[in-house]
This record gives C-alpha cells, structure tokens and sequence, in this order.
C-alpha cells in the first residue's frame, strides 16, 4: 500500500503542515495539493460542499504529493466509509464530545476486528494499491476534533481510546465552547489555556495535536509550541485576502 507520508513526517518528530479546502473544485484542490503542503483536508463540514465534489477532489489530490484527508460533516458511519473508499488516508471528525464518540469514529475508520468499517474500498485500491486490505487499518489517520464543552471535559478519555491518532483543534468552536468571540485571541486566556491542556493531554497520552489556525502567524506559534500538525488557512479564505490585497494596493 503507498505509504502515508504523514506519518513518516510524524515519525521523524516533525510538524506537517496542512492545506484546506472549502471550495468544492477538483481543480482548486489540486492546486492546493501542488502547494508544497504535507496534506490537504477536503472539508465536508462547512462551506458548499457535498460528498459528489469530495470525491473528483480527492482523486485531484492522488495526482500530488500531499496527503488526502477529508474532515467528515458529522461522526457519520456512512460518510466516513464513503470518504474512506474514495481514497482519503485519513479522516478529521468534528466535535466529539466523549470516549464513546472517538470509538464510534475509530470503529467507522477501521477494518474488522479492529472496527466495523464495511469493505469496499472502489478508491481506496487505486490510490492505496492492490494489498489496501491489509495496510488500511495502520495507515489511516483518525483525527478527533477537540472543540466543544464536553469535548474539553472529556480530553483526557477521548485521549485514551484506542486506534484514535490525534486529537485537532478547532479553536474558533473551543473559542465558543469557552464563551468568548469565535475569532480565536490564541494568546489570551481562555483559548490559551485551553490549546496548551489538549497539547499536554494529546502527547501525554502518545496522542498527535493538530490544530486549525486561521492566520500563518498563529501557525507559526503553533508549530514553536509544539503542535505536530498546523493548518494555516483554507483556499477560500487564501483567495479572498489575495484578492482583496491586490484591489487595495491597486486602488491606493
Ligand atoms: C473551528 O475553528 O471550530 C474549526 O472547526 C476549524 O475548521
Ligand atoms: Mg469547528
């Protein structure tokens, strides 16, 4: 099976840093994965896009060297499966809230006996190779995204499952989840607080941290406080400031 590059990454105790997609377009996304990105997410939770555009994204990305994961809209068996099967080498799940939801996302992820992931993988073959089967469960990526209340009240369980890779931050909905404004003020307290216990948490449990930053800045202070994976921005977001900075300088 093609290896998972990120784990080689995380292996060698670096920090992948991680491309975003929210515009549901093939081209967009391999364009994202030419980047020089360790990884792309192609994220069904927000923004426009569906399972349909998912797929011609993620075959997009097979023809790149970053790795293709894909964040799940919900802790869904069926759309996790599908994403799988499609090729994403791993999987980010929004707010889990308890041990029981990280085993239910670990289950989804895994192949029997490990889990109850159902078999067919039509994608998985082609990007992964003919021996997928057998390489699956170990290659896959399960990332549970730390951002709610109970989330947080939970962490140290959630850690704890088996089979789960890493915990990932969204601070905008952890912003929320503390009850201050969802643009995360990552140096304040509460976030602040809050980022470094799921880091601790995370590698005090042989856990992986990542975390969805919304600037480089953030990033780059993410990645020195010892995250092992950094998201800076997704594509929507990258061409919106490009265009806007272009305009403006054009116009003054
Ligand atoms: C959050 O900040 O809540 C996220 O889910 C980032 O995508
Ligand atoms: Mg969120």
């Amino acid at each position: 099976m093609r290896p998972n590059r990120l784990q080689q990454i995380f292996a060698a105790k670096q920090t992948a840093i991680g491309g975003w997609c929210a515009i549901p377009d093939s081209y967009c996304a391999e364009l994202m994965g030419h980047s020089g990105y360790d990884t792309v997410v192609v994220d069904l939770q927000h923004g426009p896009l569906y399972l349909d555009a998912a797929v011609p994204m993620l075959q997009a990305l097979s023809s790149t060297d970053a790795v293709p994961m894909a964040r799940c809209s919900a802790n869904s068996f069926g759309e996790i499966n599908k994403l799988l099967d499609a090729g994403a080498y791993g999987i980010v799940c929004p707010m889990i809230d308890s041990a029981d939801d990280a085993r239910a996302l670990v289950a989804a992820c895994r192949y029997p006996p490990v889990g109850t992931r159902s078999f067919g993988p039509t994608r998985g073959f082609l990007h992964g190779g003919p021996d997928y089967f057998a390489h699956a469960n170990d290659t896959i990526l399960v990332w549970a995204m730390i951002e709610t209340p109970r989330g947080l009240q939970n962490l140290e369980e959630i850690c704890a499952v088996p089979g789960l890779d890493g915990v990932f931050v969204g601070p905008s909905d952890l912003s929320l989840a503390l009850g201050v404004s969802p643009s995360p003020k990552w140096r304040q307290p509460p976030l602040s607080d809050a980022l470094a216990r799921v880091l601790a948490a995370a590698h005090r449990a042989d856990r992986l941290a990542g975390i969805f930053c919304v600037s480089v800045e953030f990033a780059i202070e993410m990645r020195q406080m010892g995250f092992d994976f950094v998201v800076h921005a997704n594509d929507a977001s990258i061409l919106r400031e490009a265009a806007q900075a272009g305009v403006a300088a054009i116009r003054r």
